[in-house]
């Protein structure tokens, strides 16, 4: 693995809401228009206006990413995704990537340099932690190798034993 790439990856453990970079992804659903989870705190967070923003937006397909900005939050902007729910399906892995790709592609277009990942998929939708880390992680190297500008990417995990899990697939890397 070329090191440069692993260097910027970060793995923190902490609440999303908190962090000050150019955009936070959020773990959102089809309809864009709030939830409980990550969702919830992050629209608790950045206030209303956010979602007249995302009533603005009509949806979002599993899979793909939509943009706004980040009002009362830290974070400038706020890219959400909406994974798929856990079905053990091979779909499920491919639509998984296609959230971290699509939101990655986004912030490269607006030239956003930091970027900050939940756990995507792996809250209410249940998608076992182990295997979406690797497709977290792997998909995100493959994008940064191409994108020198993006310059960091935080993985944000909610609970300690999820961060090691993270940091223990980026040492295998290493
Ligand atoms: N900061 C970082 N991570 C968090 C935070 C936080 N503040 N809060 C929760 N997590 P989930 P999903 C972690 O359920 O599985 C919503 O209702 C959490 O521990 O938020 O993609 C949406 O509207 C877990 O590891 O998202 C959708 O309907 C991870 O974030 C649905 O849930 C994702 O858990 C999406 O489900």
């Amino acid at each position: 693995m070329d090191k440069n790439v692993l260097d910027r990856i970060e793995i923190i453990q902490g609440d999303i809401t908190r962090l000050e970079v150019d955009a936070i992804v959020n773990a959102a659903n089809n309809r864009l228009l709030g939830g409980g989870g990550v969702d919830g705190a992050i629209h608790r967070a950045a206030g209303p206006e956010l979602l007249a923003e995302c009533r603005e937006l009509g949806g979002c397909p599993t899979g793909e990413a939509r943009i706004t900005k980040g009002y009362r939050l830290p974070a400038r902007h706020v890219i959400h995704t909406v994974g798929p729910v856990y079905q053990g399906r091979p779909e499920d892995a491919r639509l998984l990537a296609g959230c971290y790709t699509s939101s990655l592609s986004l912030a490269a277009e607006r030239q956003l340099a930091t970027i900050a990942f939940p756990a995507i998929s792996c809250g209410v939708y249940g998608y076992p932690l182990a295997d979406a880390c690797k497709i977290a992680i792997d998909t995100t190297l493959a994008f940064l190798g191409e994108h020198p500008e993006i310059q960091r990417i935080f993985f944000v995990l909610f609970s300690d034993s999820d961060r090691q899990t993270y940091s223990a697939y980026r040492q295998r890397l290493a």
